[in-house]
């Protein structure tokens, strides 16, 4: 696998030498200052893989290009978006970038709840509290009919949590959840948010697929003709926040896209993390019926608990078979490599990390800690070496 890292441009407080130092050598980014759906012009493109370059690095994957909510609903100027799309497709194609990942969640894109909750370790993790959240939507943003997306019993405990929460803890959970975390496409105040789930009033789930159908059928042929494998990312957590309807959640929402344009460029992004949130995902069995489609792995877990809360664990620890993972990915790159695939070597990124050591009380971008995530990697190198090593196969 190809050990690549996140990097957020110029601005990232993780520089590229400690990347360089971490070991990996590919370059997860995009242009995250043009994020309204705009194209992204070539020439700022180029300066972006010119300074990956330069540091000695590959631009592996783009994450993401956004998907302007005019697509997502197709309603007025989607067509304008989707050429704007098309047009920084061809862009990153241009600047030599083979893979591009991006998601199809409507309104929030990836959502936490806590971002420094503690573990006993004494670092600290990110966190999605289910009852926290419901306290936001029900009794802060109080967003209309919200009661009917809960059950009864969800209902009473974000009640009795809301009127014991100091007024702090209440300003802290709406930035946490509503204004932005890296690499999401928006932010929002009590305001926008409301304005933009109005938006989606009656959308169903299937009336989003069938969305997302139709923007695949206009842009998976661009991305086959520019040499582009495309990688849907799944939605995190995989179920409906808001009541808004989420289409990439599960191994049926993930064979529907997969068939609805049976291309090698239409594939996936595996997320561990985001899929193992549920239970009923069977992580390996998935990992095996899409590897030939799985062009990006996001490698890191969650310690799932009963409520549908979860906390990220740490890479080799959580709820769900990182070790089986892996294996099956090395078992697909080494089928691709009998195959003559060029695209045999998988790009992986060690995705998040815990708040340690030096990264505590610096100036971070939430999830991507420096410490953290070379403690992830690390692990993670170490179970390829060991999996090699112990099944030279997976190495030939
Ligand atoms: C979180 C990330 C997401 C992801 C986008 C993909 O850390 O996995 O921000 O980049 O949702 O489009």
């Amino acid at each position: 696998m190809k050990e690549t890292w996140r990097w957020f441009g110029p601005g990232d407080p993780v520089p590229l030498h400690h990347i360089k130092q971490a070991g990996a050598t590919g370059i997860v980014s995009a242009l995250h200052h043009l994020y309204r759906g705009e194209a992204w012009p070539l020439d700022e493109v180029i300066k972006r893989r010119d300074e990956i370059l330069a540091a000695g690095f590959a631009w592996s994957v783009v994450e993401s290009i956004p998907i302007h909510n005019s697509i997502k609903l197709r309603s007025a100027f989607h067509e304008h978006f989707i050429g704007a799309w098309k047009d920084t497709l061809a862009a990153v194609a241009k600047a030599g970038v083979e893979v591009v990942c991006y998601n199809f969640m409507p309104v929030v894109d990836w959502t936490r709840t806590d971002l420094q909750w503690q573990l006993p370790t004494t670092g600290y993790a990110l966190r999605f509290d289910a009852v926290d959240f419901a306290v936001y939507d029900l009794f802060i943003l109080e967003r209309k009919s919200a009661e009917a997306d809960y059950p009864e019993d969800r209902v009473r405990a974000a009640h009795d949590r809301f009127h014991s929460m100091p007024q702090v803890r209440r300003i802290d959970l709406e930035q946490t959840i509503i204004a932005g975390l890296p690499g999401a496409e928006a932010s929002y105040n009590r305001e926008t948010i409301r304005n933009l789930i109005a938006e989606y009033r009656g959308v169903t789930a299937a009336e989003l697929r069938s969305n997302l159908a139709a923007f695949l059928r206009e842009i998976v042929p661009v991305a086959q003709e520019a040499g582009v494998r495309l990688a849907i990312h799944p939605d995190d957590p995989p179920w409906s926040l808001f009541g808004l309807p989420r289409v990439v959640s599960t191994a049926d929402d993930v064979r529907a896209i997969l068939t609805s344009c049976d291309t090698l460029a239409n594939g996936l992004t595996f997320c561990v993390g985001s899929f193992g949130a549920r239970a009923d995902n069977d992580l390996l069995a998935m990992a095996r019926e899409f590897g030939a489609r799985i062009h990006f792995v996001h490698l890191r877990q969650v310690t799932r608990e009963l409520d549908g809360s979860f906390h990220e664990a740490e890479h080799l620890a959580g709820s769900s078979d990182m070790v089986g993972v892996i294996r099956t990915m090395l078992e697909e790159e080494a089928q691709r490599r009998r195959a003559g695939r060029p695209d045999h070597e998988i790009p992986m990124r060690p995705d998040h990390g815990h708040l340690l050591a030096d990264d505590i009380g610096k100036k971070i971008n939430p999830g991507y800690s420096l410490v953290g995530r070379l403690k992830g990697l690390a692990e993670l190198r170490g179970v390829v070496n060991g999996l090699k090593y112990a099944i030279p196969e997976l190495a030939r």
